[in-house]
């Protein structure tokens, strides 16, 4: 093949996209409850060690975007659209009115708002630092992105403390962290509770994100479980306003089974909102998009959600490859994210419907007859034959990801 010249390359993309197939219509994709976070379309490539490969994107931009793939809910960082030094100023009045704007004409609803307390020199020592003037600050930065919530419609807000860690053992006292912690998140609450009342509208609910290392050391708060229990330690005012947002790289990046963690906050009664993504165990936060590089574990995890009919958003918090262009993030990254999401989902409907799984699982809970309780030989014996369908459960979950199911047949 000749070399492609570069005014001749988006236009290989885009039939090489339309060759792909397989895509959904903007109105079969605003359907699901998917929202497009500001940070994930504008990332531009940067990381330790590495520059930037894309230009920015404003805000304006990404909604129109966004609403054009069809993308119905817009998500942001407080200072991915408001600089640090207009938080709170008529600058941040002036860009909230904006931001409004452009939602309302694209048709897109803010669904969260989440505070950036990582990135700032301000929290280098976290926001739950000992200086008493970092604690006030971070306690007014999260109330102020709840008002921001609410000036937008928002419904949620997150909370992924970043460097809520340390890189030495003994510089700090983490219960006395934890309560600092605890009381940005009362602030938020109580902040929400006024607010909510003299706008009537419900209080946002608020999800806590762990992340288990990088880019700090040792960290507090690791994982959802460990934010389970900071939720229930009774150093929060409202815990009934208060939930999680895992993501599902974090939790596989500790070695955890995703859909097991999933599993404890659907029983705690707090999975209230999901970042949708891919990556690796043990490795760096790479953010890849959903489905490609787990894509068995991912149609699990939804048949798990599926089935316990959890109704919040799934959040594409992942990051573009710093090899796609700024072009490639609206026209390949997003649009393809979205609909593997939506196929993956539907799978699992497929899945749960399916009669064989159906049959499997039923004849698993039935067992294999009564046996004497104290008799370990005999409820051995009893299953012993019924067991092997797990290998057939998990084998009838690969044809579905194939589409064996269907038909498609290699046997030929
Ligand atoms: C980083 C987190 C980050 C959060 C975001 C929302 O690893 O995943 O993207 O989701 O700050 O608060
Ligand atoms: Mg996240
Ligand atoms: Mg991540």
């Amino acid at each position: 093949m000749p070399p492609i010249p570069p005014d001749q390359q988006q236009s290989l993309v885009a039939r090489l996209m339309q060759a792909c197939g397989g895509s959904y219509s903007p109105q079969t994709r605003r359907k699901y409850f998917i929202t497009g976070p500001q940070w994930a379309a504008a990332y531009e490539g940067q990381a330790l060690f590495h520059a930037p490969t894309r230009k920015p994107v404003p805000f304006e931009e990404v909604i129109r975007q966004y609403a054009e793939i069809g993308i119905a809910h817009w998500c942001t960082h407080d200072t991915d659209v408001i600089p640090t030094e207009a938080l709170g100023k008529d600058g941040q009045q002036e860009i909230v009115a904006r931001i409004a704007a452009s939602l309302r004409q694209h048709g897109l609803a803010c669904s969260m708002v989440t505070t950036e307390t990582f990135h700032h020199a301000v929290w280098a020592a976290s926001p739950a630092a000992e200086a008493p003037e970092v604690r006030s600050y971070a306690a007014w930065r999260v109330s102020n992105t709840v008002r921001i919530g609410h000036a937008l419609g928002a419904k949620f807000a997150v909370y992924w403390p970043g460097s809520l860690g340390y890189y030495v053992q003994g510089a700090v006292v983490e219960t006395d962290t934890l309560r600092w912690y605890a009381d940005s998140l009362n602030a938020a609450c109580e902040t929400d509770i006024a607010l909510a009342a003299s706008a009537g509208r419900p209080t946002l609910r608020h999800c806590l994100e762990a992340k288990p290392f990088e880019p700090q050391a040792e960290i507090l708060l690791p994982t959802s479980d460990a934010m389970l229990a900071f939720i229930a330690s009774g150093l929060l005012t409202h815990p009934e306003m208060v939930g999680l947002n895992p993501e599902y790289l974090h939790e596989l990046m500790w070695g955890a089974a995703p859909r097991a963690a999933l599993a404890r906050a659907l029983l705690a009664g707090k999975l209230w909102h999901f970042d949708i993504n891919d990556g690796y165990r043990l490795k760096h936060d790479v953010d890849i998009a959903v489905g490609l590089v787990n894509p068995l574990d991912w149609l699990n995890v939804l048949v798990l959600l599926r089935s316990h009919n959890y109704t919040g958003p799934f959040n594409l918090d992942y990051k573009p490859p710093r090899t796609t262009s700024n072009y490639g993030v609206f026209a390949v990254s997003f649009p393809t994210a979205v609909d593997r999401f939506i196929t993956l989902w539907e799978m699992a409907g497929e899945a749960i419907a399916d009669p064989i799984i159906s049959e499997a699982v039923a004849a698993l809970r039935s067992g294999g007859g009564p046996v004497p309780p104290a008799d370990a030989e005999a409820a051995t014996a009893a299953n012993r034959e019924l067991l092997t369908l797990h290998e057939l459960i998990a084998h009838r979950l690969f044809q579905i990801l194939v589409g064996q199911h269907r038909g498609r047949v290699y046997s030929l």
